[in-house]
């Protein structure tokens, strides 16, 4: 039996130790699934829609406790962490609408009648990568469980505890044995065999561009659908006609945001080169002020890297010689910890300004017009995220008609919002979660023809 045991990035103490499900484990589990499966679309969609709202009510009533497992397993500031429990809570909310809603068609046909029906797709694999341990799993699980579907997920080898404590609230919500299962383990154990299962029909992946082509290529071999939500290396376009101040001052968040351990993570900033110098003067005191440090801290608004192998790889963007504009603080001692770093200017093929960091460092870049803007935006093979500041409703309409990408802020720094659809373009991913269709992503369509003749 192997273990795993969770560190707190802030202090590098163990918190917790976790036994691994294995690759039997793990068929035990999707055959419980499919079993609960046949169960659960039967329920009827008043009955379903109801426990949905209990497991919300459940996740609510632990808002305090989820978030501080999040502080101690993954490091995300108190503030963060509540949030995020609050978003599985809304999310849940949200999705408990769809089960009675779930309305098929009638289709004019001559000689009978033609309807059609949203069959749940049966049971689906959940891969969570190990940012955003919460609200990842709540975009593939909510909508999922609304369609009747069962779901097995698997956490990150590095964050299971939250979705692990989910998972019991769901059983205290009184969701059925075997409807929501939570398998901690590792993605070449636990992940692979949720591709490779045949009764496993969907596979809804977050986590790297690399991983997520295996995780296809796995996925092909079976016809099994697939969501992926992969990596990004998205723009934050501030044109000279912006409101500037706000620009300068919610740069910062659009990057740095749980240390930039965000795969919308706006870490390239391209700037009009005609304002570059007044915002680089407005950046600079916006960065030194975000908060990091201890992440229990009501105040505090960066934590910690998740661990020293990742921190090390972020800083790998930044050697001896790098172009250092300026930078946050962090503290000493445990911890691992990264200052949030400004570099500019860089070379248009600096690793820096062409690969995902994930992690909280973020280039400054000069733009001559609108049209050099859209080409640099577009100039990566990712297309997650990205905002852009302007004071012209016509160029906002067409930069963001012109910029590759899945999700766009104008004049806000925000990206995710669960009302409304969420994905990526090119290198990005596959597929859209959140939004009012989400639903339709967890059935198939089954049209049947009834003959009146
Ligand atoms: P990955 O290394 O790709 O891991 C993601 C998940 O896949 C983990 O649970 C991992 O398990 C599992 N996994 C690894 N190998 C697998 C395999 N062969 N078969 C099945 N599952 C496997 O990513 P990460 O480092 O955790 O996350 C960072 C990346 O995720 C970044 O590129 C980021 O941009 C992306 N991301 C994208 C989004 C969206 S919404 N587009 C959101 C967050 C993050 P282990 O725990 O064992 O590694």
């Amino acid at each position: 039996m192997s273990t795993y045991t969770v560190i707190n990035p802030a202090t590098e103490q163990p918190v917790s130790q976790i036994t691994l499900t294995d690759a039997g484990q793990t068929d035990a589990a999707i055959e419980r699934a499919v079993k609960a499966q046949e169960l659960w679309r039967n329920v009827a969609p008043g009955d379903r829609a109801r426990l949905l709202r209990r497991f919300a009510a459940e996740v609510d009533a632990h808002i305090d406790d989820l978030a501080e497992l999040e502080i101690a397993g993954s490091g995300h500031p108190a503030g963060q962490a509540r949030w995020e429990a609050g978003h599985v809570r809304d999310v849940l909310e949200y999705y408990s609408a769809a089960p009675e809603r779930m309305s098929g068609k009638q289709i004019p046909v001559p000689g009978g009648l033609d309807v059609t029906f949203a069959e749940p797709l049966g049971v689906v694999g959940l891969i969570v990568p190990w940012n955003f341990p919460m609200p990842i799993l709540s975009w593939g699980m909510a909508p999922a469980l609304a369609a009747g579907c069962a779901v097995v997920a698997k956490p990150a080898a590095m964050t299971p505890l939250t979705a692990i404590r989910i998972g019991e609230l769901a059983l205290e919500a009184g969701l059925p044995t075997g409807v929501f299962q939570v398998l901690p383990g590792k993605g070449s154990v636990v992940g692979q065999r949720l591709v490779d299962h045949p009764a496993v029909r969907k596979i809804v992946f977050t986590g790297s561009t690399e991983v997520g082509q295996q995780i296809m290529a796995g996925c092909a071999r079976h016809i099994k659908r697939v969501t992926l939500e992969l990596g990004g290396k998205s723009a934050n376009i501030v044109f000279a006609d912006a409101d500037i101040e706000r620009a300068a001052a919610t740069a910062p968040y659009a990057v740095f945001d749980n240390a930039g351990q965000d795969c919308c993570a706006r870490s390239r900033i391209l700037v009009q080169a005609s304002v570059l110098e007044q915002f680089m003067e407005l950046l600079e005191p916006a960065v030194k002020g975000v908060k990091v440090g201890d992440p229990k801290a009501d105040s505090t608004e960066m934590g910690p890297l998740i661990s020293a192998a990742h921190r090390a790889h972020v800083a790998s963007y930044v050697p001896e010689d790098a172009p250092v504009a300026f930078r946050g603080s962090a503290p000493d001692g445990p911890g691992y910890w990264y200052p949030p770093t400004v570099l500019a200017p860089v070379g248009a093929d600096a690793p820096a300004y062409t690969e995902e960091i994930f992690g909280p460092v973020v280039t400054v870049t000069p733009f001559a017009d609108e049209a050099e803007a859209i080409a640099m935006a577009n100039d990566t093979p990712y297309g997650l995220s990205g905002s852009i500041w302007t004071g012209n409703v016509g160029r906002a309409i067409r930069v963001a008609r012109g910029v590759e990408t899945g999700n766009l802020s104008v004049n806000s720094h925000s990206s995710v919002r669960y009302w409304t659809p969420f994905g990526g373009f090119k290198q990005s991913g596959l597929g859209r979660e959140l939004g009012p269709d989400a639903v339709d992503a967890f059935t198939e369509v089954k049209n049947v023809f009834i003959a009146s003749e």
